[in-house]
């Protein structure tokens, strides 16, 4: 998120791309009605459902699932010819949006309305409304990512935003609703499959730079992996480590074995898509675990009957330790009760581990006085500070993360500015917090404020120049007090001086080699702040990546697509051998067959207020299981007719992959008559089977129901490899 929920309300305009706060994310939505009743805003949702937040929106834009990016092209393509871009933003701080004008030439108004089935003047009406409110906020969530070109979709927020000047500006900016308590700060940590804490890469400088933060020698670091390939190969994703079981031939992208035990640590596995595999998965398995408050759901659909661990965790209320929302804000978390019965915290449960498989000296050794005696979480928090440069934690002490969070009452909902004796501080120091006396930054990229208070460019990070241009940002558009008013490149101990910033001896040669990203001495930041310059550089933000895929976004066809005749124009990608160690189908899955013969109804997949992920812990309240009890599948009254189904009837939905359900029909007319829209918050039943006599005694969930995923489609993204959840095609039958 470049901004934060406060400050929607100062849009002028909010358009919302798969997204229903008004269900997922009702603080959200609070901010956003705030800037409807205060500012007029207009309100814009694009989604394939007329939803709760639909509901609320002055304009309403019903497209198929997996088109967003033929309807933005056709957005620029109205911006462009209408002229309402910000000329002077383009020019002094963006990169390659001719590559970008090039590709909406072929969106008119009527292509959109094809690919789509968006009218063309709802398409014209939204985009004119949008132009013309300055500032307007962009918002996304799952009904942008969940798809094989879901990487395209969210580079093509950006683009708009950065085409109408609304980067870098309060009330503007790309909203993305993040999703469970702290997955920010899950990503921030490094919880991915291809990076280290703080977005550092993988390569050799990165495992070096750690090796040194942990205080551990590299050899030994490098000696825990098969080889050095391995250690800097991306590993299994979430959405893909069961092709790594149950494939074989993937073994040779994963240094020859597959993959032969599974720690499942708050996660509940069985919500990515193709369920029933993932059943198949965890069968095969030589040891599963699961570390869980509750009973994770997998744990109840494998039928294996040995090597199965469950390990009782705390929940957060039992623990304490620092949290990052949705807008980059840290909080601290104090410890409400002592964990119940035999829970323990996590991170015991892993201390733990790290003791018996024989390296917990070498796991603890940056914590404290290196000797085992150290403060948790305190000490941990410490180590993050110090280590993650790249996001600007360093700013990040627990002392000033527990003061903020103690004082909370002390901070604007809108600005996130302090008062008293918060002053000058921002809440829960939005990162970048550069140093230990940084504001922190609220809003990402505005140049209108010094880096001091949060001011900043874009980063320098692609390199000086490409295909002759410079991808440094233009004159007189730096951060306001630099002493530099133009671009420059990200500040190293080896360009800071030509940059005007001078170093005594003793500083020279402790920033000798070094980068804001690794220099532990804090100099170049603190001299670079000093001076109005940002660490990373100042730079032009691309509009395309040349090293993608796509480099200019394009639309594709889902994998399973229900316009057949348009999948020759607008193809999937080619397979992947080697996706995060998996070999990938993409064309070849898309060719195979032509599936909307017979699966003639899209899925269109969403979120139930009353409950979480998989209903794992909302399912185990008896007050939201009668609030809402019962998986459902809401079908159009015309499509009930024609299948011969009435409302409240029960009937089975059969998924590409070959996985069903057996679930009630609820008439409804928020979907078309060839949709369907199933929440996917219910397991518990399996292909009509009730599996409540699998839970230990006394931890059975109040309400049931079928796992949405079990009927979802094969289909990973090109890049990131989420699961193509939000597409996905079933034939639906009379039970
Ligand atoms: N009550 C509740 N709140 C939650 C959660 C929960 O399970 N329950 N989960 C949390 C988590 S983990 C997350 S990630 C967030 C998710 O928050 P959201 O992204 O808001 O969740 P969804 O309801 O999955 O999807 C949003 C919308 O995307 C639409 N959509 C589907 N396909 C497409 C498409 O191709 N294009 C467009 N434009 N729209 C599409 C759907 O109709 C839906 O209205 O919610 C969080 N909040
Ligand atoms: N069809 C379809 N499928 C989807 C989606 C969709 O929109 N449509 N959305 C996708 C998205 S965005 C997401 S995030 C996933 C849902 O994400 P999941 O993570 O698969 O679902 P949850 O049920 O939230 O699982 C969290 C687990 O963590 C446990 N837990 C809670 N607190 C703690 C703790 O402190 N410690 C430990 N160790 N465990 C804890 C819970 O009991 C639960 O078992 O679903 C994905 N799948
Ligand atoms: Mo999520």
């Amino acid at each position: 998120m470049t901004n934060h929920l406060g400050d929607m309300q100062n849009s002028e305009a909010i358009i919302i791309f798969g997204a229903n706060p008004a269900a997922n994310h009702p603080i959200a939505m609070q901010h956003i009605l705030a800037a409807k009743e205060k500012k007029n805003a207009t309100i814009i949702v694009i989604d394939p459902r007329y939803s709760r937040t639909a509901a609320k929106s002055d304009i309403y834009c019903r497209i198929r699932t997996g088109t967003d990016i033929a309807f933005m092209y056709g957005m620029i393509r109205l911006i462009r010819d209408n002229k309402w871009y910000d000329k002077k933003f383009l020019n002094d701080r963006v990169y390659g949006i001719e590559e970008i004008f090039k590709e909406c030439e072929q969106y008119t108004p009527e292509v959109v309305e094809d690919i789509t089935g968006c009218p063309k003047e709802i398409l014209i009406q939204a985009t004119a409304a949008y132009a013309k409110a300055k500032p307007g906020c962009l918002i996304w969530n799952q009904g942008w990512t969940q798809h094989t070109i879901g990487s395209s979709n969210t580079r093509m927020g950006p683009i708009i935003q950065l085409l109408l000047g609304n980067m870098g500006v309060e009330g503007g900016g790309t909203n993305i609703l993040r999703g469970h308590d702290n997955v920010q700060g899950g990503t921030d940590m490094g919880c991915l499959a291809d990076t280290l804490p703080g977005y550092y890469g993988l390569a050799e400088g990165s495992w070096k730079y750690f090796s040194e933060r942990w205080k551990l020698d590299y050899d030994w670091v490098k000696s825990r992996f098969k080889s050095k390939e391995m250690m800097e190969a991306k590993g299994f994703s979430l959405s893909l480590w069961l092709h790594g079981v149950l494939d074989e031939a993937n073994a040779k992208n994963n240094a020859g074995t597959p993959l032969k035990a599974l720690v499942c640590i708050g996660n509940g596995i069985s919500t990515i898509t193709m369920t029933h595999k993932v059943k198949e998965a965890l069968d095969k398995l030589d040891m599963v675990v699961f570390i869980d408050p509750y009973v994770n759901d997998a744990a109840v659909i494998t039928t294996r009957n040995d090597n199965l661990f469950l390990l009782p965790a705390a929940s957060q209320i039992e623990t304490s330790g620092t949290t990052v929302n949705t807008g980059r804000s840290a909080q601290w978390r104090f410890k409400v009760v002592d964990p119940l019965y035999e829970a323990r915290p996590d991170h015991e449960i892993l201390f733990d581990f790290a003791k018996r498989m024989g390296f917990y000296e070498q796991y603890t050794r940056a914590l404290g006085d290196g000797k085992g005696n150290f403060q948790w979480p305190e000490d941990a928090t410490r180590e993050i500070a110090r280590t993650l440069k790249t996001i600007g934690l360093q700013g990040w002490l627990p002392e000033r993360i527990k003061a903020q969070t103690e004082n909370w009452h002390m901070f604007d909902t809108v600005s996130l500015a302090g008062y008293g004796p918060m002053k000058n501080q921002y809440y829960g120091l939005p990162w970048p917090c550069w140093t230990e006396d940084h504001s922190g930054s609220p809003v990402l990229y505005n140049i209108n404020k010094p880096v001091s208070q949060g001011g900043m460019g874009f980063r320098n990070r692609f390199g000086l120049e490409h295909n002759g241009s410079s991808l440094l940002a233009g004159a007189g558009s730096a951060p306001k007090g630099s002493s530099v008013k133009g671009g420059y490149p990200e500040i190293t101990g080896d360009n800071i001086e030509s940059l005007g910033i001078k170093l005594t001896d003793k500083e020279r040669e402790l920033v000798k080699g070094k980068n804001w990203k690794n220099d532990n001495s804090g100099i170049l930041n603190k001299k670079a702040i000093a001076a109005g310059l940002v660490p990373y550089g100042n730079a032009r933000a691309r509009t395309i990546v040349w090293n993608f895929i796509d480099p200019v976004p394009k639309h594709r066809e889902p994998l399973h697509s229900i316009r057949t005749d348009l999948i020759k124009k607008y193809p999937a990608s080619a397979d992947n051998p080697n996706h995060f160690r998996t070999a990938v189908r993409y064309l070849s899955e898309q060719t195979a067959q032509d599936w909307a013969k017979d699966f003639p109804v899209n899925i269109v997949s969403g979120r139930l207020v009353e409950h979480m992920g998989t209903g794992t812990e909302t399912r185990a309240s008896k007050y939201l299981s009668e609030l809402a009890g019962e998986m459902y599948g809401e079908i159009h009254p015309e499509l009930g007719a024609k299948l011969g189904i009435r409302d409240g009837e029960m009937m089975w939905v059969h998924g590409t992959a070959g996985g069903k359900i057996k679930i009630k029909a609820k008439y409804g007319y928020s979907v078309l008559p060839d949709q369907v829209f199933l929440p996917q918050n219910f397991s518990g039943m399996w292909q009509g089977e009730h599996l409540g006599d699998r839970y230990p005694e006394g931890t059975a969930p109040h309400s049931y129901g079928e796992n949405s995923n079990q009927v979802t489609s094969y289909g990973y993204d090109q890049q990131t490899s989420c699961p193509e959840t939000k597409c996905s095609l079933v034939r639906i039958e009379k039970a």
